[in-house]
């Protein structure tokens, strides 16, 4: 097809909002053996709809079955520098989850518009619209339509706009002109992302075990608890995690946002609001946004741990109200926080817990956390001696 289509495309995309665009051939993704071993390694944990749907990733036509050209774009979020927190706030969200609608919302409707104009130049024409959900490599064939390079870190990185942006394509039929792959890298021998990671979950340049991640168990395990040794590594973050991004070069210059709805809001809730907010304000507040689907429950779990971080012995009396929460994984999280911060003092609150808990895992949670009381008030007495 004409290479005035393909660049009457870009032009719109552009006009939609989107920072970057390119096309990538309809090909298998040149990165396939890298995600082959990545699952095979387990690095995917539970997150079952990756090695769940592993032959669909060996093509876009699984995506599309009449597949010729995929458009890729990117979408700068929140790089707001500016926007002062509160020193005394406990609890940081992700940078892509603070604005007020869900990424995966706003780019399909853009893509929607974009793919309209197609169907209006090409009748006859198909077009799918994908953000994150499919089985897609986005980052490879963001990188094979020249968008930019695989970081250290994993993140797709650009020169001009750093990483801090979304993907999305637009598959479709219509024969475009393909642009050259960004093939080359630009981190040098730099690795301040792989040595910032506070959960080592970078197992080597390029591959993240996806089963150390922050990002991972803030965010996609919403059922289960954290596992003890990665609680530390969450320090304050309750959603989602951006130290690799945060320290990388590349983002010094990273442009702020141009879609509203991405900016940063400045009301959002610290740990204290998250863990005491009930089930039915968290779904007012949040519907709509990218904390929804994570829900009320692993966020009030999250938000307990990152309080437990903090060393804040203010929170004391908070978390032991937090015992009497309806979620077994909130109040296992919550008796962990005062393992941490009580004292000999609040020894008798976990106790009189311990005789009417009927859950397992924080039964055992508390019996953990009666003991490292007795050893925290053993450090205060040793110290008064
Ligand atoms: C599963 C997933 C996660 C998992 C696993 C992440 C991971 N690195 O695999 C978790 C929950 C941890 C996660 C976290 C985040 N995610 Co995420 N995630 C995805 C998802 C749905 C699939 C990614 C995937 O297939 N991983 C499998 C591995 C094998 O692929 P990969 O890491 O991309 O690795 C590729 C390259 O590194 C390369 N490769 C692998 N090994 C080697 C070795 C060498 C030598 C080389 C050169 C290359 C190479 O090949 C791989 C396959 O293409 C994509 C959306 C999508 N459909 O693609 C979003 C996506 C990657 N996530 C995104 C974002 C924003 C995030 C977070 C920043 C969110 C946050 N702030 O908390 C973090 C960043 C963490 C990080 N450093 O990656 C964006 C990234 C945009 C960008 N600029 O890159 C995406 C594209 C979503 C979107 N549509 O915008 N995510
Ligand atoms: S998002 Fe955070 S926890 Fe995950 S790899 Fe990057 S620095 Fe490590
Ligand atoms: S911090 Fe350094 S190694 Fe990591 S992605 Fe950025 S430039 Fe590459």
């Amino acid at each position: 097809m004409s290479e005035s289509l393909t660049e009457q495309i870009k032009k719109s995309a552009r006009e939609l909002g989107f920072e970057l665009v390119g096309i990538a051939p309809a090909i298998s993704p040149v990165s396939l053996p890298h995600f082959e071993s990545w699952v095979e390694a387990g690095y995917a944990g539970d997150m079952k709809y990756i090695p769940g749907r592993r032959e669909a990733y060996q093509h876009p036509r699984h995506i599309l079955p009449v597949v010729r050209s995929v458009i890729m774009t990117a979408m700068c979020y929140d790089p707001q520098r500016n926007v002062k927190q509160n020193e005394s706030r406990i609890g940081q969200i992700a940078r892509y989850a603070r604005g007020e609608k869900d990424y995966h919302d706003v780019m399909k409707v853009s893509l929607k518009t974009l793919a309209q104009q197609i169907h209006e130049e090409v009748p006859d024409s198909k077009t799918r619209a994908v953000v994150d959900t499919t089985p897609l490599l986005e980052r490879d064939f963001a990188q094979q339509a020249g968008l930019g390079w695989f970081g250290k870190n994993t993140m797709l990185l650009n020169k001009s706009i750093g990483s801090y942006f979304f993907l999305g394509a637009l598959l479709t039929d219509v024969e475009l002109t393909p642009d050259e792959p960004h093939n080359t890298s630009h981190c040098g021998t730099c690795t301040i992302c792989l040595d910032a990671c506070p959960t080592d979950a970078f197992v080597q340049p390029y591959i993240l075990n996806a089963t150390r991640c922050i990002s991972y168990y803030t965010i996609e395990m919403r059922d289960q608890s954290i596992p003890e040794e990665i609680r530390p590594g969450l320090k304050d973050w309750m959603f989602g995690c951006d130290i690799c991004q945060e320290v990388c070069p590349w983002n010094r210059k990273a442009p702020p946002t141009r879609e509203e709805k991405f900016e940063s809001q400045t009301d959002l809730p610290d740990a204290i609001e998250f863990l005491t907010m009930s089930p039915e304000t968290f779904k007012a507040k949040f519907r709509g946004t990218p904390l929804e689907r994570t829900g009320r429950n692993a966020l009030a779990r999250n938000a307990a741990i990152v309080i437990g971080n903090s060393g804040s012995r203010a929170t004391v009396q908070l978390l032991i109200e937090a015992l009497q929460d309806e979620s077994p994984l909130v109040r296992e999280a919550v008796v962990w926080a005062l393992g941490k911060l009580g004292n000999a003092k609040i020894k008798a609150d976990l106790q009189s817990q311990l005789s009417d808990e009927k859950e397992e895992l924080v039964v055992n949670q508390l019996k953990t956390s009666i003991s490292q009381l007795d050893r925290n008030s053993y450090e205060i007495d040793s110290e008064a001696v």
